[in-house]
């Protein structure tokens, strides 16, 4: 038994501490109804569409703030997120809008996640996601994630999805552009998606039944 015990107690240890993995990136989606458009690959998780949210010049609605708009289409200062076969048709939003200093959207939730997927359009060098909880605690620019990050609005390498996975605890995204522009699509948070924790309660069970089966052996043994 006194050889058992460390090893159930790492096995449990290594079952918790899969809810402290490292931060990763990745680039898996799963397709929109409409056969084209790239969105989060995990179901437990809340995806923002901008469908919702009227494509409104300049104005951004409750929940987020700064310089950028919801828009649909592609003009001279943002283009529509490029999919499997053709560009998204819906609403997303770009960020920075107008030609002001400020060249950011800043995002709030009312919770905090370690997860953050988006269809990220045309990315670029200068574009840049910072994520904070009081104060700022991960950030990638365009090049990190989808080098060679030169904004070309047709091809795969810089039009995808992107998945931020075990991120330390977020409750405010800051998107910025020092060009035009950013542009995201079908937004999802979560918490684990990846790895669902196991419950307490299972933990309990599993290691009370290891524990079991140890004794039972050390007897047989004996
Ligand atoms: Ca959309
Ligand atoms: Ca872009």
């Amino acid at each position: 038994m006194k050889k058992i015990l460390p090893a159930i107690f790492l096995l449990l240890f290594g079952m918790c501490s899969t809810a402290w993995a490292a931060p990763s990136i990745n680039y898996g989606y799963a397709l929109m109804p409409d056969g084209n458009s790239f969105t989060s690959p995990y179901s437990n998780v809340t995806v923002e569409t901008f469908n919702s949210i009227a494509a409104n010049v300049g104005l951004m609605p409750t929940g987020y703030s700064g310089n950028g708009s919801v828009v649909s289409g592609s003009t001279g200062t943002h283009a529509a997120p490029y999919g499997l076969n053709g560009p998204d048709l819906t609403n997303y939003l770009a960020v920075p809008y107008s030609g002001s200093s400020l060249k950011s959207v800043t995002i709030n939730f009312n919770t905090a996640y370690n997860y953050l997927g988006l269809w990220w359009g045309s990315v670029d060098g200068y574009n840049a996601i910072f994520f904070n909880n009081g104060s700022q605690v991960a950030s990638y620019g365009g090049s990190d994630v989808a080098p060679p990050a030169n904004g070309d609005q047709g091809n795969h390498l810089t039009n995808l999805y992107v998945n931020f996975l075990d991120l330390p605890s977020f409750n405010q995204v800051v998107l910025q552009s020092t060009s035009y522009a950013l542009e995201i699509d079908n937004l999802a948070v979560g918490i684990n998606p990846n790895h669902p924790v196991p419950e307490p309660s299972t933990l309990l069970l599993f290691g009370a039944g290891l524990a079991g089966i140890s004794v039972y052996k050390l007897r047989k043994k004996n």
